[in-house]
């Protein structure tokens, strides 16, 4: 499901964007002689032969004595909690045991490449690095979302609402995830939105095996569905494939202990213009302001602007991730445990504060 994410590492001018072009057979990075060509990560999605559906990652260099080189090699680092494969070039630059030592702590399989090995032209490396991705290749277990909840000829009921934060003419990536899982398992999916809800149980000849809402109509879809209907979210299914569904229950009790002033981070893991609708923007705050009876401090991190120091905060809610890989799910999810944060995300956070998180089911 996931795409493996290659990030090429090392000093400016050590031949990343040279590499990342031949890899690729073409020009996704602009090249030049000037150390500090390249500024912020570059990004290719691409198919590799032997590795799969791939996103390849060319970044700033480090040792970058510019104004703005610090700031470069912070959005470099920031790359390392997404990676699957680093390559690094060294090129004797005292700063490259360093990165490989940090790669190897976030246990990332690192590729060493010599910068400008030899005379031949940078395609010739190209096999023995594909060779070497390969090796290395993370073994990834395809889990499924529904892990163990449904099966072949079992009705499941997909609640979906199509609000004005819908893209236009589709449907959002979990959604036609969940649904293709569906099919493939033999299963019957009944869509709906929430006012079709009703509706759609009446006219089914027995009960759903599962229902599965969108977070934000839970407590809509509680006022119709019988209570010994088990019910879940897409983004509980997303987090229980992906990140650590447990830990995000945990988390979730840290709702209880809010006050006002509290401190809260809202972390995104995509990019998106905000909506006036939006979940963790404006919904997420304004059930948690409700709830603990005044203000609190709420903090956005769009994309890939996670905080260092997290010390601060009393919970984070992390978005579902439809976007963000399993790897970069984890490795938030232990920066937060590590800082001693409750951290959950918007589909429990909702499934708690609409007063339902006892009866929603949970994927093994
Ligand atoms: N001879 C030779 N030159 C190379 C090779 N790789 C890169 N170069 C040259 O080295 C210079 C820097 O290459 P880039 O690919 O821009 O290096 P970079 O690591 O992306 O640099 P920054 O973006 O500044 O961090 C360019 O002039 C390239 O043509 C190589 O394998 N052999
Ligand atoms: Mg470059």
């Amino acid at each position: 499901m996931d795409r493996l994410q290659i990030a090429f590492f090392g000093a400016t001018n050590s031949g990343k964007s040279t590499l990342v072009n031949a890899l690729a057979g073409q020009e996704v990075s602009l090249v030049s002689e000037l150390p500090g060509t390249t500024t912020d990560p570059v990004r290719k999605v691409i198919e590799l032969p032997g590795l799969g559906p791939c996103v390849l990652v060319d970044t700033a260099g480090f040792g970058d004595p510019g104004a703005l080189g610090a700031e470069r090699e912070r959005r470099s680092r920031a790359v390392v909690d997404s990676t699957d494969i680093a390559v690094l070039l060294r090129s004797g630059h005292p700063e490259d045991d360093r990165w490989v030592e940090m790669l190897q702590t976030a246990q990332i399989p690192v590729v060493e490449l010599q910068s400008r090995a030899g005379k031949a032209p940078v395609e010739d490396v190209v096999p023995d690095l594909l060779r070497s991705l390969q090796a290395v290749r993370p073994d990834r277990k395809e889990r499924l979302l529904t892990g163990g909840l449904v099966g072949k000829g079992d009705i499941v009921v997909l609640v979906m609402p199509q609000d004005s934060e819908a893209p236009k003419g589709r449907l959002i990536l979990p959604q036609v995830q969940v649904l293709r899982e569906l099919l493939d398992l033999g299963c019957i999916p009944v869509c709906c939105q929430p006012e079709g809800l009703q509706r759609a149980l009446d006219g089914l000849s027995g009960h759903p095996a599962l229902t599965i809402t969108d977070s934000q109509a839970f407590a809509k879809v509680d006022a119709v569905l019988p209570p010994d209907f088990p019910l879940t979210s897409f983004s509980i299914l997303l987090a229980g494939a992906k990140g650590d569904i447990r830990t995000f229950v945990d988390g979730a009790r840290a709702i209880g202990t809010l006050h006002r002033g509290s401190r809260v981070l809202i972390a995104e893991a995509c990019t998106h213009v905000p909506d006036t609708e939006d979940i963790g923007r404006v919904k997420i705050p304004t059930l948690l302001r409700k709830k603990v009876g005044g203000d609190l401090v709420v903090t956005i991190a769009a994309g890939n602007d996670f905080p260092d120091d997290l010390s601060t905060y009393d919970l984070i809610i992390q978005c579902g991730g439809c976007v963000a890989s399993e790897r970069l799910l984890r490795s938030r999810i232990k920066k937060a445990l590590l800082a001693g944060v409750p951290i959950t995300n918007y589909g429990i956070a909702l499934a708690a504060l609409t007063g339902i998180l006892n009866r929603v089911v949970i994927p093994d």
